[in-house]
């Protein structure tokens, strides 16, 4: 399978991100793609391809202009009062506030666009995050022009990043643009199945209220794990979308077997939808040794997701999210896709 991939990705390079009352090094740093990418070559998983540039009315279609005008000026914005460190959110606009008026003070408008202060922007993020677009839509053009499955190996991440607003290591959101990519090519019905630790809110936020794109989640339940305020298993879709969207929250510890339940329950979900094609939001910080995360996920059963998704049977574009700080993230990468291809030939 092509897998699309640019170093550019390190342009986006956090320095710290606050966690437990202290900022700390990023998380989601450049040495993950790294690893990605040695483990998917050593692996023999498929072929490494420059992306093709896309405009960014593709990226509009999922995202409200003004954020992503926001996005693309906020490094100049922020350098021309002088400073020189990446810029944190440290205030939000919450209940009661108004949102209809965009301040001119630049932090308060990264409040207005952000929900959490894990996120550093960098003199790099808006090109880095805007590849990880191209990377998406360069995988879904070799989808629509026949090939059963693409990777699109990218960084920042995608899947907390909603209509206007960041978080959670996200800025755009690169599975709904492929996935809105894929309806806007001819396509009824996509399917996404998000497989991160965490709840893929932003993708959630972007498809509630439709028909055509359903929503696949499996995570930690929001009650205790990130991002906390949705992905409970009672949001099941809005106006046209009620009964699209499905959510498996799993007690922070659960064991494979109970993940594997969610799965199975997922694709059957899946398979009654009958979509066109699969995106799937490939996180691997379900990792029993992921830094920040409680599930137990091994190499084994990376292999088996993957042959699991294989026997979907359908057109099927892996999309990279999370899975932090260790070098095992490249495996389980490569085992997923390794397992896919087996079983898909
Ligand atoms: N600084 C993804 O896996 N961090 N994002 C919690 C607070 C948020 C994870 C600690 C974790 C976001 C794409
Ligand atoms: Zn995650």
């Amino acid at each position: 399978m092509d897998i699309i991939y640019s170093p550019d990705h390190q342009l986006h390079r956090g320095e710290f991100e606050f966690y437990r009352g202290e900022l700390v090094p990023c998380f989601e740093k450049p040495e993950r793609a790294d690893y990605v990418l040695s483990a998917v070559t050593a692996q023999d998983v498929g072929t490494v391809c420059e992306p093709e540039p896309f405009p960014l009315t593709a990226i509009e279609r999922v995202h409200a202009p003004r954020y992503l005008r926001f996005l693309e000026r906020a490094w100049d914005s922020w350098t021309a009062l002088g400073n020189t460190r990446d810029a944190i959110p440290a205030v939000w606009p919450i209940r009661g506030f108004r949102h209809d008026v965009e301040p001119d003070n630049f932090i308060a408008q990264l409040g207005m666009y952000s929900f959490d202060s894990g996120t550093p922007f960098t003199a790099g993020t808006w090109r880095a995050a805007r590849l990880g677009a191209d990377i998406a839509l360069t995988a879904q053009r070799r989808i629509a022009q026949g090939a059963r499955a693409a990777f699109a190996l990218s960084r920042p991440p995608g899947h907390h990043a909603g209509p206007d607003f960041l978080g959670g290591y996200c800025f755009i959101n690169n599975a709904a643009v492929a996935a809105q990519a894929f309806i806007d090519s001819g396509a009824s019905r996509v399917a996404i199945l998000d497989v991160d630790y965490h709840h893929g809110n932003g993708t959630q936020s972007i498809f509630y209220e439709r028909a055509d794109v359903l929503f696949q989640s499996i995570h930690g339940d929001p009650t205790t794990e990130y991002p906390f305020y949705l992905g409970h298993a009672d949001e099941t879709g809005a106006s046209d979308g009620v009964g699209f969207n499905q959510n498996y929250p799993l007690a922070a510890g659960s064991s494979n077997a109970q993940w594997f339940a969610a799965l199975d329950a997922a694709c059957k979900r899946i398979a009654s939808f009958a979509p066109d094609a699969l995106v799937v939001s490939l996180g691997v910080d379900t990792y029993v040794g992921d830094p920040i995360s409680k599930f137990k996920l091994d190499a084994p059963e990376y292999l088996r997701m993957g042959s699991e998704l294989a026997g979907l049977g359908l057109p099927t574009l892996f999309v990279m999210e999370g899975g932090y700080a260790v070098q095992e993230i490249g495996l389980n990468v490569a085992h997923v896709l390794r397992g896919f291809r087996d079983l898909a030939g």
